[in-house]
């Protein structure tokens, strides 16, 4: 591809000397920010240039520019960390960010408000706990998704090859350990062979998840490639391989779109890291690299049709086995207390839209690090943005129990359905292209619709509600019983229709809907599922099954 048809970013990467760019240089200077070209290399070492956008009006009249802090995000295969690990980054959020761990979508750690002259201490203090930020984000495979239930059999097995794709794909270069750990650089530097993502690394990002079909806590569909287990005398036997899913759209451009991943075959156990590289190296050599919004192997997936992307993947993964036709039958949010199989227990804690932060007399932050601390439990981070306590006795997971109520962090069962399976991304103030509010409104929106809800008898539904503050799709919107989307301000997309299993996507109900007016807009379609609905249905299922033209007309 000529200069003229790669995005900047393209030429940026591949001048970059394998991820190096003028990082350390610029590191070393009192500077807020980073140049363009290095604010885009960051990206791969797990941190993002951002402003901070509550400050941009006092800051404007005072006649100043933006006040530059940066978000870090680990990686984390399948959320999986060690007590001692979550106590450093408990410790890391005081001391250089915004004193709150935010858990992420994808079952990772972010951390906002970083100003740079902390930067590489930060990191260096993630890395000090063997967690890493490399690859968090950028053009690579991010965090590998897994169920976090810890459970012996198909759940443990299925982290064990998350790992493994995780370990395999991270990419080879040296880059982040000299910039980042004071590593020395080598003779090699800056030519390291990159055997999987060549020296432009991948068009865009990518996405792998591994789940069963009896819980799609992962949301499989929604992955780049996802892997569906086939369990066989209860082992993972192997898996239905999905590729093309995404959620990521622009307004008014058609197109960009949500799309659920397609089946394209089965593979053994075995070979599910040798599948996973084949499909990225696909991607290298297929995605679009002149326009990043149509860079996503979905749109290779939709563009070519299943047949020819399988022709095209023979050739990189040998011949292929037809798909074993798995779907699936149900979502677990993994909260509550459950028995691990060996006597132990784990102890799944829901927390709003991710944030572990203390507020008022609900000290969630306090408590989780005073449970960790005493317990020292494996600490697993869930899809959903919530926190596993795993490994506790069954002493200990009373004495988990009272100590978080005295934290007054509440119970999962006295928290409704529909704020248990809800959530919202950052948006503003920290994301640069968030239209409108979401983590800090949705909270609201959801103790309108739990009202309305009782009201309407409806309270123990089980209703996933995603929100975003923008179409970028962050916590998987366009798959949910319910999904608010920011258009504009204080105007949002009201979507219905999917479901928590996410096998599904979902319709628009109504655009520039007013945010006060969101919980009024489903109203009516609510009481008609209550009148309406079919034995077992839930409301996205019925909304599915009325169709769009007589929803929108209830
Ligand atoms: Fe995301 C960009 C936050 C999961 C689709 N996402 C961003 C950025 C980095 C904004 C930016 O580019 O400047 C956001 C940082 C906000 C902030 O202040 O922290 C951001 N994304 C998040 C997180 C933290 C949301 C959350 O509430 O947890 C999630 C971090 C996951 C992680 O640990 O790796 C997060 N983002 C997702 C998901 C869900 C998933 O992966 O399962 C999606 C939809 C799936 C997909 O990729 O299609 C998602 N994020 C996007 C997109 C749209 C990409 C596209 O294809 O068009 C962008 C925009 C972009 O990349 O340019 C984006
Ligand atoms: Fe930002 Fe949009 Fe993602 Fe929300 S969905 S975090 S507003 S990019």
């Amino acid at each position: 591809m000529s200069d003229q048809k790669r995005s900047g970013v393209e030429v940026t990467k591949e001048n970059s000397r394998h991820l190096r760019g003028g990082l350390v240089d610029q590191l070393s200077k009192d500077t807020e920010k980073f140049d363009d070209g290095e604010k885009n290399l960051i990206k791969f070492h797990g941190s993002y240039q951002q402003e901070d956008r509550d400050a941009r009006k006092s800051r404007r009249g005072e006649g100043l520019g933006k006040f530059h802090i940066f978000m870090v995000r680990c990686k984390i295969p399948g959320g999986k960390m060690t007590a001692d690990q979550y106590l450093g980054m408990d410790a890391l959020a005081n001391k250089y960010a915004n004193g709150t761990i935010r858990f992420t979508s994808r079952q990772s750690i972010q951390f906002h408000g970083i100003v740079k002259k902390d930067l590489k201490t930060h990191i260096r203090g993630i890395n000090d706990t063997l967690l890493t930020t490399f690859g968090a984000c950028g053009d690579v495979n991010r965090n590998v998704m897994a169920c976090p239930a810890p459970q012996p059999g198909p759940r443990a097995e299925i982290q064990v090859h998350a790992d493994a794709i995780a370990a395999h794909l991270t990419p080879r270069t040296q880059a982040y350990h000299e910039i980042w750990l004071d590593g020395k650089p080598q003779p090699e530097s800056g030519n390291e062979f990159e055997p999987i993502y060549g020296k432009v690394y991948l068009p865009r990002k990518f996405k792998i998840g591994l789940g069963l079909p009896e819980d799609n806590c992962v949301d499989v569909f929604a992955q780049d490639l996802g892997f569906l287990a086939y369990v066989e005398g209860g082992h993972v036997a192997g898996y239905d391989v999905f590729v093309g899913g995404g959620m990521g759209k622009t307004h008014g451009n058609a197109r960009t779109f949500p799309f659920l991943g397609k089946a394209m075959c089965y593979v053994e156990a075995a070979r599910v890291v040798e599948m996973s590289e084949a499909v990225v190296k696909l991607f290298r050599d297929h995605g679009d690299r002149g326009d990043r919004k149509r860079a996503r192997i979905k749109y290779v997936v939709h563009d070519w049709g299943v047949d020819k992307f399988r022709e095209v993947l023979a050739t990189y993964a040998g011949p292929l086995t037809s798909p074993r036709g798995l779907t699936v039958s149900g979502f677990d949010l993994h909260l509550g207390a459950h028995p691990m199989g060996d006597g132990r227990w784990w102890y799944g804690v829901s927390v709003e839209n991710g944030r572990v932060k203390d507020e008022g007399t609900r000290r969630m932050r306090s408590g989780l690090r005073a449970v960790v601390e005493r317990f020292k439990p494996e600490v697993r981070l869930t899809p959903m943005q919530d926190v596993l306590l795993c490994g506790l006795s069954t002493a200990q997971l009373a004495e988990v129990q009272r100590m978080l109520d005295e934290y007054g962090v509440p119970r999962p069962e006295t928290i409704s359905p529909a704020r248990q399976h809800s959530m919202a991304c950052p948006a503003i103030p920290t994301c640069g292209l968030a239209i409108s509010e979401s983590e800090r409104v949705l909270p609201a929106i959801i103790d309108e619709l739990d009202a309305k809800m009782k009201e309407l008898g409806l309270d123990r539904e089980v209703l996933g509600v995603r929100a975003t503050g923008c179409p970028n799709g962050c916590v998987r919107p366009y798959q949910s019983d319910i999904g608010i989307v920011g258009r504009s301000g204080e105007k949002y997309v009201l979507f219905v229709g999917g479901s928590v299993r996410g096998d599904r996507l979902n319709y628009e109900l109504r655009d520039l809907t007013p945010r006060g007016e969101i919980v009024k807009t489903l109203e009516p379609l609510l009481r008609r599922f209550k009148e309406q609905r079919q034995p077992n249905e839930s409301f996205g299922d019925f909304c599915a099954r009325i169709g769009e033209e007589s929803a929108r007309a209830t």
